[in-house]
């Protein structure tokens, strides 16, 4: 007994030392202080007019964890946790975090970074509040002051929910961890061959034939399709959905992207309207992955209807950019295609490429009329850029340094360091992937600028992003496993400061993170560290 309390006059009277916090993505600035600020029932929550909605969330997300929330009055509380207002805050997604033991103080310019600011005090709470398991009376913050703002003003993730569908409560999950981690962007693959996810009420063929393909093998490229067993495939999300999914997201401060595939990629659209094509013949909603011949024909008739689609589409997401797609389209049928060829003369365009050029321009146009920009793959520049474009570059740097040259914005999603959809390890249990290699650490090292950029043209590049392309991916665990932990490595890459690389330093970050995740029941790959990029 004797032995115990000098055990304990040894380690209880010596000041703990300060507890290194594990924040992902890692902050611009963060010095650790002595002590703790103690927080339990009695603390008071108070924030500026602006800030009243994150304080509101921060209040929310301790009730749901804790069971109770903070009083929002001054009553004479002493304690407080406030969001202020500070319009000297510089960057618009910035914020300052105090720890200290008699208050916490976040303060930010706008609502955005008030919400990062929480986002940052969540990562100071014990993992164990995730899943309601923390069941002490009083929680210990580390004393500590953080100043911090963002890299890149785009910082997204995507996913591709054609090749395979996902439930509407998964896609929210997906964005609120994204939102965990700062991302502030979700680009939704709405559209493609193998399935048309989005309600269009106008058009019940969508829903009726285009949302549905008869069952695909999951296998290589070339493998042959299953025997057709009468069950059909897939689905799609109606309006009312994609509502609540785009508001879920805007609480989190995350914009949601559609995309809606043209001129390629469209053959389920083709399926459920023959005449969008140019042979008029009928197809089926593709059941095999890759890349196919039957895309959009540029008749008024397709045009009236990508714009009727989009006139429904437009509404439903009220940020900036609709996403139209552009990639892998071959020409094969605009070159057998008597109205195509006629076209190309008429407008003085060269080629098939001039008349891609011309059918994106086109778009773009009447998507600029309604006050909305596009954002195409890079195959967007083939034949000329259309003037407003952003372009998301995935075929390597060239496109992007072509574009960034031409004074057109663009987002960095290289298939190098960007395609969450590769191998990450070489394990041999590691499951079917489309083929590829992209471990961790590479995904850790991406500079989304590229060297050959002088500082004027690398302004254009907004950020990064990671995509999920679903071939090989049915289910949402899967795509958990794929995405978990490379995307928490690409916010790392948007937010922070590259000065502050430090792999081990992350992967030390992450160790600790993963007890986030399995509080939220997120199926990581937790087997990565000592591969090498
Ligand atoms: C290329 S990236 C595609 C997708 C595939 C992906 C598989 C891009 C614009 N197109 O259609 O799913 O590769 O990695």
């Amino acid at each position: 007994f004797k032995f115990v309390i000098f055990l304990c006059f040894i380690s209880c009277t010596k000041p703990q030392p300060p507890v290194k916090p594990y924040i992902i993505p890692i902050p611009n600035e963060l010095t650790m202080q002595e002590g703790v600020f103690l927080l339990d029932e009695n603390v008071s929550l108070l924030a500026d007019a602006k800030h009243v909605a994150v304080a509101e969330f921060f209040n929310d997300y301790l009730n749901e964890k804790l069971g109770y929330t903070l009083l929002t009055e001054d009553s004479n509380a002493k304690k407080t946790i406030r969001f202020t207002l500070d319009p000297t805050i510089e960057n618009d997604e910035g914020y300052a975090l105090t720890v200290d033991t008699s208050q916490i103080i976040i303060k930010a310019k706008t609502a955005k970074g008030a919400f990062y600011g929480f986002q940052t005090l969540r990562q100071l709470l014990p993992p164990a509040l995730e899943n309601n398991t923390f069941n002490h009376d009083k929680i210990a913050i580390q004393n500590i002051e953080i100043k911090d703002a963002p890299r890149f003003s785009y910082r997204g993730m995507h996913l591709d929910v054609s090749r395979h569908m996902f439930s509407v409560d998964f896609i929210k999950k997906y964005i609120d961890l994204l939102s965990q981690l700062k991302m502030n962007t979700f680009h939704w693959h709405l559209t493609d061959d193998q399935g048309w996810r989005i309600e269009i009420k106008q058009y019940p063929k969508l829903q009726e034939v285009a949302a549905f393909r008869d069952e695909t093998l999951i296998g290589h490229y070339n493998d042959t399709p299953q025997k057709f067993d009468g069950k059909s495939y897939g689905g799609f999300y109606t309006q009312e959905e994609v509502k609540k999914v785009v508001a879920y997201a805007s609480k989190r401060f995350i914009t949601v992207i559609p995309e809606i595939e043209m001129p390629g990629h469209a053959q389920a659209a083709i399926a459920a309207y023959p005449n969008l094509g140019c042979t008029g013949k009928n197809v089926k909603v593709a059941t095999k992955w890759g890349v196919f011949e039957d895309i959009y024909c540029p008749k008024e008739e397709t045009f009236t209807f990508l714009e009727n689609v989009l006139d429904e589409v437009m509404p439903l997401f009220p940020g900036k950019y609709i996403h139209i797609g552009g990639d892998e389209a071959p020409k094969t049928r605009w070159k057998a295609c008597e109205y195509c060829q006629e076209l190309i003369k008429r407008e003085d365009l060269k080629d098939e490429h001039g008349l891609q050029s011309y059918f994106i321009a086109r778009m773009e146009k009447y998507i600029n009329s309604k006050g909305k920009s596009i954002i195409g793959w890079d195959e967007i520049l083939e034949g000329g850029l259309a003037p407003n474009a952003t372009v998301m570059s995935w075929r390597g740097m060239n496109g992007a340094i072509e574009a960034a040259k031409s004074g057109h914005n663009v987002i960095m999603t290289p298939t190098s360091h960007a395609y969450f959809d590769y191998y990450q390890s070489d394990n041999e249990d590691e499951p079917l992937a489309i083929g590829g290699f992209l471990p961790l650490k590479k995904v850790y090292y991406f500079n989304p600028i590229p060297k050959e950029l002088t500082e004027s043209e690398a302004k254009f590049v907004l950020g990064a992003q990671g995509n999920v392309w679903t071939e090989y991916i049915p289910t949402a665990e899967k795509v958990e496993y794929m995405a978990f932990p490379r995307v928490i490595a690409m916010a790392e890459v948007n937010w922070s400061n590259p000065r502050k690389k430090d792999y081990e330093d992350f992967t030390y970050r992450l160790s600790h993170f993963h007890k986030r995740l399995d509080a939220q029941n997120v199926n990581y790959a937790n087997h990565l560290y000592e591969i090498e990029g």
